[in-house]
């Protein structure tokens, strides 16, 4: 297959490596960020960044467009912006929707200009209406012929200018919207604040930028969103009262992957202020989304639902060559509801509740000893494409634990699976998409260690031997699960879907989502265990398991 080849008419079992059955894609080839996610007139919409020709990301990114009544099953449509014009001509980037007060949506995106040169190509803002408001499946994008809305200003980098957030209606009329940027002179990553007096039309520059990092990072895909204090109700973009705190999400590139990291705070929309609880640090110890693969994420209300959504973008980690053979390259991440813990220092992220549509064949224990070093498997259900809810009971810790301080202990050595760190408990849990010989398996794991006076579960997932393939990068994800076992049982819900494990844990308190590609664990022959490697026996208290249905995943197209 040639490397840079047109691969849209691959025989169908040529895609099927692999590939995903309810989660986000396109048919085929390539898919970044989700754009613009939008509830309007009974159909959720969903664009994302799209390279119809190759299974790579290409100088001529456009909006691909599907549809959906539920967020499950999703039909395509034709692309919504393509580069025609020459502020856009060289990719239209990233964007997000907002509902005008009558009910219109509205789209601002990144245009790619027409300098010849990579470098000297500038990133501005394009707005985009709906041709026919009428139309509920909005199949048809006006942009304008002539001027972008938004220019990058002399002080920031010109071609780090980009993703337009939602934009929210402040208390004097205006609407606000942040493009991150990046400074020319600090090289610092800011969040630059603009008013629109004319419901988007034109926009002018507020003297202060939202937020300053202390990084020297462009902020990427802005996202900023008010939650509530307490319920797990989402509320519109505007909503600014006593009873909400602010969101800002940003999203940090790095070599490997990216962070959607966030801060919560207090924003003012008089002074147009945004006060965080604390500093972005561009750290471990910022809050993130997802401590796996997700990243460039977007939120939008749902009107429908009165409910905040979140969807992400999670990448490839096979090879170059592996993704044209397969001829697809990245998808989305399960759509999450988000709302304040009731700490008030997290969000809590889950599934939305129509993915248990797709729940079928179920199986089911309770009170079942997990004995140390051993394992048994969770049989009766598809185990390559199934959703797995599991609780696991310690008993008396403080007794029986024998378990290292982990003060200064680094996180890699730390969130390692193959390091117990002589603890007792742990590391136990699920081994999904394993192989009958186990040489393939994707173990996602727990284990407790002593910290300070207390007691912290580590939360990772462990990619080593995911894959007997060769160039598949394998990387360990871990977390602090926010749980305190002395108080709390250890809970865990897994969707498997033959190459993406999105793992929620204590209830949505920490997220990973990790990227396998089995060679042999795939289809009927995958299988899922529940483990145990600790000396200490743990209790599973509940079990219960579901095969999973194929979703309706753009197979159609209108
Ligand atoms: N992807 C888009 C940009 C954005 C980046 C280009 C984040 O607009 O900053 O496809 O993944």
């Amino acid at each position: 297959m040639a490397q840079d080849g047109n691969v849209q008419n691959l025989p169908v079992q040529n895609q099927v490596r692999n590939r995903t059955s309810f989660h986000f894609q396109p048919q085929r080839n390539w898919l970044n960020d989700p754009n613009a996610p939008m509830y309007y007139k009974g159909f959720y919409h969903l664009f994302y960044q799209h390279n119809p020709l190759a299974p790579e990301f290409n100088r001529k990114i456009i909006w691909g467009h599907s549809v959906s009544q539920d967020m499950v099953n999703w039909i395509q449509l034709p692309p919504a912006f393509s580069p025609s014009e020459s502020y856009d001509i060289n990719s239209c980037w990233s964007g997000s929707a907002t509902i005008l007060p009558d009910g219109k949506p509205v789209i601002l995106y990144t245009g790619i200009d027409d300098q010849e040169r990579r470098e000297d190509r500038s990133q501005v803002t394009v707005l985009a209406v709906p041709k026919d408001v009428s139309d509920p499946l909005l199949r048809e994008w006006i942009k304008p012929k002539q001027k972008p809305v938004m220019v990058p200003p002399e002080d920031v980098l010109h071609y780090c200018f980009r993703d337009p957030t939602t934009a929210w209606l402040g208390p004097d009329g205006k609407w606000r919207v942040l493009i991150g940027a990046k400074e020319r002179d600090t090289r610092r990553g800011v969040a630059l604040l603009y008013h629109s007096t004319d419901e988007c039309a034109q926009w002018e520059r507020h003297p202060e930028p939202l937020l300053v990092a202390q990084a020297n990072e462009m902020l990427e895909c802005v996202d900023f969103f008010p939650v509530k204090l307490a319920g797990k109700e989402g509320v519109d973009t505007s909503v600014n009262n006593a009873s909400v705190r602010h969101v800002l999400k940003v999203s940090f590139e790095e070599q490997i992957g990216g962070k959607d990291c966030y801060v919560i705070g207090t924003y003012c929309s008089e002074t147009d202020r945004f006060v965080p609880d604390s500093e972005l640090t561009y750290t471990s110890a910022d809050l993130r989304y997802d401590h796996g693969w997700f990243y460039a994420s977007k939120s939008f209300f749902d009107s429908a639902k009165n409910r905040r959504i979140n969807w992400g973008w999670v990448v490839e980690t096979d090879s170059r060559e592996d993704d044209f053979e397969k001829g697809w390259a990245g998808l989305l991440a399960l759509p999450r509801q988000m709302w304040l813990d009731t700490s008030g220092k997290r969000l809590m992220q889950w599934p939305i509740q129509e993915i248990n549509y797709l729940r079928t064949r179920h199986v089911s224990f309770h009170n079942r000893q997990l004995e140390g070093r051993s394992m048994f498997e969770i049989t009766g259900i598809t185990a390559a494409q199934a959703d797995v809810e599991v609780t696991f009971d310690l008993p008396v810790l403080e007794h029986n634990a024998r378990i290292r301080d982990s003060t200064h202990i680094a996180d890699a050595v730390l969130f390692n699976y193959g390091n117990s760190l002589g603890c007792v408990y742990g590391p136990f849990g699920l081994l999904a998409l394993a192989s009958n010989d186990l040489s393939e398996q994707t173990a996602i794991f727990f284990k407790i260690i002593r910290r300070g006076n207390g007691y912290s579960v580590i939360m990772g997932i462990d990619e080593n031997r995911s894959s007997l393939r060769d160039n598949v990068q394998k990387i360990p994800h871990g977390t602090f699960l926010d749980v305190d076992p002395r108080h709390e049982k250890i809970s865990l819900r897994c969707l498997i879907d033959h190459s993406i494990i999105e793992s929620y844990g204590a209830g949505g308190r920490n997220v990973i989502t990790s990227r396998v590609y089995p060679k042999l664990a795939i289809g009927e022959a995958a299988k899922l265990y529940a483990f145990n490697n600790g000396t200490k026996g743990v209790t599973i208290s509940s079990l219960d398991a579901w095969s999973m249905r194929n979703a309706q995943i753009n197979t159609n197209a209108i």
